[in-house]
């Protein structure tokens, strides 16, 4: 940074936008997920690694740190008296924190991604997405992602970091502990169109359908195969890292529905994982697929609802696209 202005998170969101009441909603879930870090940060030494005796709506063990990072979140929400509705990964229904009133905020988020990954010490995250109430009363929570105000997420690796779409653009702050602010230092990040590099999850290449075995023995076929060129492969079976790679040096993510969790519409949840990282992905120039139709277009139907996801370069995504038709 040496030389360039620095930019914190509430510096740069004031003047993107004029709606104060969105500034202050971001820099509440920035907290939050900068709590969050420091819980994850010091999770062995405070005795919360390992698992509970309790599941969330899905039936999906939760861990600890799931618990005290959606009591974060809410902790932090709750100090934002714009915030009319939360829904999120670890709770069964919408809580809705007041009566909604029109331009108040509607919050969907996983508090803490990918948290099979915890007790091995690799990166998880958090997801979220905002959206706004249209009218006095409207308890309309699960709309298209086309309708959000921002969405992003903080990956919480090395770094602490904290990645925002807002107005069609994407930004990544990195927490300076020793300022305690989140700083721009990622600035208007693009996906490069074209990659050599996919991801998913190949021990369930035995309930692939013939659209995503194509498309990976296509990759791995390497120089004498149909895409004559060679594919590298990355799985951190954490999307918010997943993603950040692919958002830092281009790539293609694949969970699809599959033979083994079609008939739930596939693994990830649509509300808090596919709609905010489709935001991010179209933002940077990406785009994001359930292999039918782009993400943001899907109609919700239930809080929870699972969906297939393929996101990143273009150029993939779209070839995957073609080959589901
Ligand atoms: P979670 O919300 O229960 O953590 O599950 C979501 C995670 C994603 O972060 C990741 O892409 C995927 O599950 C990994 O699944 P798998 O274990 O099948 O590789
Ligand atoms: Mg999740």
């Amino acid at each position: 940074m040496t030389g360039q202005a620095r930019v914190s998170l509430t510096a740069f969101i004031a003047d993107e936008q004029d709606d104060p009441h969105l500034g202050a909603l971001v820099d509440a879930v920035a907290s939050a997920c900068w709590s969050i870090s420091r819980i994850v940060r010091k999770a062995a030494l405070d005795g919360n690694l390992g698992t509970t005796n309790c599941h969330n709506v899905q039936g999906e063990d939760q861990k600890p740190l799931d618990i005290l990072a959606n009591d974060e979140f809410f902790r932090a929400l709750g100090q934002c008296p714009q915030v009319a509705a939360v829904l999120s990964e670890e709770v069964g229904e919408v809580i809705w924190m007041k009566a909604p009133k029109r331009g108040d905020f509607t919050l969907s988020c996983d508090p803490l991604d990918g948290s099979s990954n915890l007790d091995a010490n690799l990166s998880v995250g958090t997801i979220f997405a905002v959206g706004q109430v249209a009218n006095d009363g409207d308890r309309t929570v699960l709309k298209t992602g086309r309708s959000l105000r921002c969405a992003g997420y903080a990956v919480y690796g090395p770094s602490t970091m904290f990645v925002l779409a807002l107005n069609g653009q994407v930004n990544g702050f990195t927490l300076d502990e020793d300022a305690d602010d989140f700083v721009l230092t990622h600035p208007n990040l693009k996906i490069p169109p074209e990659t050599s590099e996919f991801a998913i999850n190949a021990s369930r290449q035995a309930h692939w359908d013939d659209a995503v075995t194509d498309y990976v023995e296509g990759c791995i076929a390497g120089e004498q195969g149909p895409r004559a060129k060679t594919f590298n492969m990355r799985w951190t079976a954490s999307m918010v890292a997943d993603v950040h790679r692919i958002l830092t040096r281009g790539g293609v993510f694949l969970y699809p529905a599959d033979a083994q969790n079609r008939s739930q519409g596939g693994k990830l949840r649509l509300m808090y994982e596919a709609i905010p990282m489709a935001m991010i992905a179209e933002a940077a120039g990406g785009a994001a697929t359930d292999g039918i139709a782009p993400i943001l277009d899907i109609e919700p139907q239930g809080p929870h609802q699972r969906i297939a996801v393929v996101l990143g370069s273009s150029s993939e995504v779209s070839l995957i696209a073609d080959g589901y038709r």
